[in-house]
């Protein structure tokens, strides 16, 4: 599904995001930047030691924030680490976390000129949020970025299953509609 907001085309598709030839790739990191599972640890390991070589030098970055990395041998040519929260209940400031990672991925590309930009549902695996709401998050804080920021071509979500790639067209054809 593909959808054009004023300059900026969202586009929703199923893959692997280490495939990507966007100029920047978006990982679900942990605070620490220390690699990992999932998504993480498939992009380590797709765009080598250099990444990993990169987040040490930084040491770290908070909960609902975002650090930019070299792509090393990924066809993206930057890695956006961005930190999620882990889901408990929804009550221990879980949505504002999540939509702050997003928008800190969104104000790093633009402030290093990138005009395309993948994420990853970020907190919808090991970090357990329930994908249906991540989705909202996720989508409301790219729309409502877009709308006001002219600077990108292209954001694009790369969704690891069928089902989840549902979910976030149903939540988009949703948002756009109201
Ligand atoms: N391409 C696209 N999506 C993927 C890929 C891939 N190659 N691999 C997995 N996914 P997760 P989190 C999906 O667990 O919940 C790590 O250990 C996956 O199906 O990767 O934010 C980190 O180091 C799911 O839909 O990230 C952290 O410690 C989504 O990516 C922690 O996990 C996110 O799942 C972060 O947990």
């Amino acid at each position: 599904m593909e959808i054009v907001v004023k300059n900026t085309t969202v586009s929703l598709v199923k893959g692997d995001i280490t495939l990507e030839q966007t100029d920047a790739i978006v990982n679900a990191a942990n605070s620490g930047l220390a690699g990992g599972g999932g998504v993480d640890g498939a992009i380590h390991r797709a765009g080598g030691p250099q990444i990993m070589e990169a987040c040490r030098k930084i040491g770290g970055c908070p909960t609902g924030s975002a650090v930019i990395t070299t792509g090393g041998n990924l066809k993206a040519r930057f890695v956006i680490h961005a930190v999620g929260p882990v889901y408990h209940d929804g009550r221990h400031g879980e949505d504002k976390l999540l939509s702050g990672a997003y928008k800190a991925s969104l104000e790093l590309a633009v402030k290093h000129n990138l005009k395309s930009i993948v994420f990853p549902s970020i907190s919808t695996g090991v970090y357990g949020y329930p994908v249906k709401q991540a989705s909202e998050i996720a989508l409301g804080t790219v729309l409502d970025f877009i709308k006001i920021n002219n600077a990108l071509s292209l954001v694009r979500f790369v969704l690891f299953s069928d089902s989840d790639l549902k979910v976030y067209e149903k939540t988009l054809e949703r948002l756009i509609q109201g």
